[in-house]
């Protein structure tokens, strides 16, 4: 018959999602662009101080499967966003996501690409954007990432911006990386993440980070917590003020696999020269970047990134964990 697909058909809870949501239990949405269209779907070594590494799989698919049991190990249960075959799936089966991690189809989907890959009945990895899009439908409020899109460098002349900052904006949901991708323009990104309101905390720190590499003085975070009680307080209290806005919790990278930012600088450089030269655009702009740094530094900003979103999905699972016993703290009850 064809047509549209109705709403049931097109969004799936897994029932494990399902039940911890209804229970209250802690749950962690993990995104699949970084799957289709972020790591090489060729395997190799468990990157350094990263345990459960499974060595045999495709390196996209062997993260997948990382990140879920980091999650779990967490004491949280993992939600992995992903759309197969027009059904955006909140939580995948390991079968599953073996399905996404080797389709050479799969497209690269943003919110806006939802509906046309829903009703062609596609298969696709969901970015930021899009996962925070089912995050808002399945009512998931903490996600991890690695780094989040923003505002690309050269903005002065295309205006490239990521919907991961409109999708932040009007999606109540806190997003644990670490920071932005370093490809970006990062101090314009601060700023757009300022004008649209979004908090940015610093887990830890009061530097935004370079996503794999430490922030420095020269862009800050508007606020600074100690630990994830604190970012789980100050999620509550921010959600009852601006009920409909996220909050981006920046993580800085574990210290023993970050990458000093001088050393990433002239291949990023290089990388967007070429970009440039080659008429690369779009949403085809940040997995180019992303292949063409891993190549030049030998897989060692693979490593790193890795190291980056495992860090992230075990701080979400704590965030998460956190955030029920500080839901009931905020507001305060008269008389307490
Ligand atoms: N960071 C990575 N690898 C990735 C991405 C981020 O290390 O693949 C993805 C995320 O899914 C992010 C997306 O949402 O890139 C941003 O793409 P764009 O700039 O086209 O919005
Ligand atoms: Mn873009």
């Amino acid at each position: 018959m064809g047509g549209a697909p109705d709403v049931n058909h097109a969004l799936r809870v897994a029932p494990e999602v399902e039940a911890a949501l209804c229970d209250g239990r802690a749950v962690v949405a993990l995104e699949t662009a970084v799957l289709t269209h972020g790591l090489p779907r060729t395997p190799m070594a468990a990157p350094a101080g990263i345990e459960g590494w499974e060595a045999s799989l495709p390196a996209n698919l062997a993260l997948s499967v990382l990140l879920e049991s980091t999650v779990r190990a967490a004491g949280a249960v993992p939600a992995t966003v992903g759309m197969l075959d027009g059904r955006l799936h909140v939580g995948l089966t390991r079968d599953e996501l073996g399905r996404l991690g080797h389709d050479t189809a799969a497209r690269k989907l943003s919110t806006r690409d939802l509906g046309a890959a829903a009703a062609q009945r596609a298969s696709g990895g969901t970015t930021v954007a899009a996962t925070l899009a089912a995050c808002g439908a399945a009512g998931i409020r903490v996600f991890a990432t690695g780094g989040i899109g923003g505002v690309h460098r050269g903005w002065t002349d295309r205006p490239d911006v990521s919907a991961d900052l409109a999708m932040l904006a009007r999606t109540p949901v806190a997003v644990i990386s670490a920071g932005a991708k370093s490809i970006l323009d990062l101090p314009a990104t601060v700023e757009a993440l300022d004008a649209l309101g979004i908090p940015v905390v610093g887990l830890g720190t009061a530097h935004f980070p370079r996503f794999l590499s430490p922030g420095d003085e020269s862009l800050g975070v508007s606020a600074r917590a100690a630990d994830a009680a604190e970012v789980a307080r100050i999620c509550q209290a921010h959600w009852a003020f601006a009920p409909s806005v996220g909050v981006l919790v920046a993580n800085p990278p574990p210290a023993g696999a970050a990458i000093p930012a001088a050393e990433i600088e002239s291949v990023i450089e290089a990388a967007m020269a070429e970009a440039v030269l080659t008429g690369v655009r779009g949403a085809a702009i940040t997995p180019f970047l992303l292949e063409r740094v891993q190549r030049a530094t030998g897989g060692r900003t693979v490593a790193t990134n890795v190291a980056v979103l495992a860090a992230n999905a075990r701080a979400g699972a704590e965030v998460a964990n956190m955030r029920r016993a500080s839901f009931s703290e905020f507001p305060p009850k008269p008389g307490k």
